[in-house]
């Protein structure tokens, strides 16, 4: 189950456009560091976004934009395997079997679910569904680690409910995948309001950062981001969640400690922590922003993402193997 005795990681991203800072510190930055000393599976989980209305022009558009990013970020096809959801199929047949093994209740419990329909009865069945196909991308992989933001943790325990009912009814299946938070990081803020998480879909473009932002946006955004009245940098998420969310960032891009950086900026006001960061951001986007106008439109592009599908393809096959063999699907 595990290839040359490294652990197996599998994660997942929607192509659903404006990749922001939240996907890169709570995801992608996560995905970069474990590709050394583990097996890694990064997907891009077009099968997920098209539980919302999708154009499906753009979709194709944006899944080859995510799959750049990917790249651009610093994922090395060499050590990890990329590639795209629907070109393996498998993904669709094992969440068919975890749907007859789930339950109804535990489904309408996912908060995801409870924010995106908004107790409509006329919510796609999909969103509903949803935990049950993620469940199936991590399960099929073997995987022991999940790195996501920390909005995803309840899928992951859901995900681990599922491995351990299935075992038991049938026998030794799948391994029990442990979610993997990060210290620094696993809920990046809007930056226009604190209390919310940053997101892709939130009108208010000057919420996030995107990393295709120009330059000129970012500073915007943060000059223009909520902080508080008081004017001291300090760390405390419930007492001042602006400030406290800006310090996050700037930690991720310097690799420094927050209480060192706070202690550099004893005695500062939030316009100057404000220049800084934006100089910060900026000269950490811009790598990343020149290796994606480099690879996203290449041939070197496509044909990483075929040989992603053949390598998950083949590890896909082999647990769909096991799981049919147990549920009693005959093999001709
Ligand atoms: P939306 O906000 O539209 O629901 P999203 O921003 O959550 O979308 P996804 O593709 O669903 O985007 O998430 C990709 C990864 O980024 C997941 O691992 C998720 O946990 C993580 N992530 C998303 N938002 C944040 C955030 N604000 N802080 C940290 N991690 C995040
Ligand atoms: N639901 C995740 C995306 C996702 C995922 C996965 C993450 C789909 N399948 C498997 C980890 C593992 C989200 O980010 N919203």
């Amino acid at each position: 189950m595990e290839n040359n005795n490294k652990p197996r990681v599998f994660s997942g991203v929607q192509p659903t456009g404006n990749i922001h800072l939240g996907n890169y510190i709570g995801a992608l930055k996560q995905f970069v560091d474990l590709q050394n000393d583990t097996d890694c599976f990064y997907c891009i989980v077009d099968m997920h976004s098209i539980t919302v209305p999708q154009d499906p022009k753009q979709l194709k558009e944006t899944t080859l934009d995510v799959a750049a990013l990917y790249l651009a970020v610093g994922l090395d096809p060499k050590k990890a395997t990329i590639f795209v959801q629907s070109t393996v199929p498998q993904h669709a047949e094992l969440s068919w079997i975890l749907t007859c093994n789930s339950y109804t209740g535990e489904l309408s419990r996912m908060t995801q679910f409870k924010d995106k329909s908004k107790g409509s009865e006329s919510a796609p069945t999909g969103l509903f569904t949803y935990p049950l196909l993620m469940a199936a991308d991590i399960l099929l992989y073997d995987a022991k680690f999940v790195p996501v933001g920390n909005d995803q943790k309840q899928h992951i325990e859901l995900t681990r409910d599922l491995a351990i009912r299935f075992n038991n009814k049938y026998g030794d299946t799948f391994v029990v995948p442990d979610y993997k938070g990060i210290e620094v990081g696993a809920r990046i803020m809007a930056l226009d309001d604190p209390t919310k998480k940053m997101s892709k879909s939130a009108e208010n473009i000057h919420s996030r950062i995107s990393l295709l932002d120009e330059p000129s946006k970012v500073k915007k955004s943060i000059m223009k981001s909520t902080t508080d009245s008081d004017g001291i940098i300090r760390f405390d998420v419930d007492e001042k969640p602006g400030i406290s969310n800006l310090l996050t960032i700037y930690s991720v891009f310097t690799g420094k400690k927050i209480d060192d950086i706070v202690a550099e900026y004893e005695g500062s006001g939030y316009g100057q922590f404000k220049k800084d960061l934006v100089e910060i951001v900026n000269g950490g986007l811009e790598p990343i922003q020149s290796k994606y106008k480099e690879i996203r439109n290449s041939e070197e592009l496509i044909k990483i993402l075929k040989d992603g599908t053949e390598k998950a393809s083949a590890a896909a096959e082999k647990t769909m193997k096991r799981v049919k063999e147990k549920v009693g699907f005959i093999s001709l």
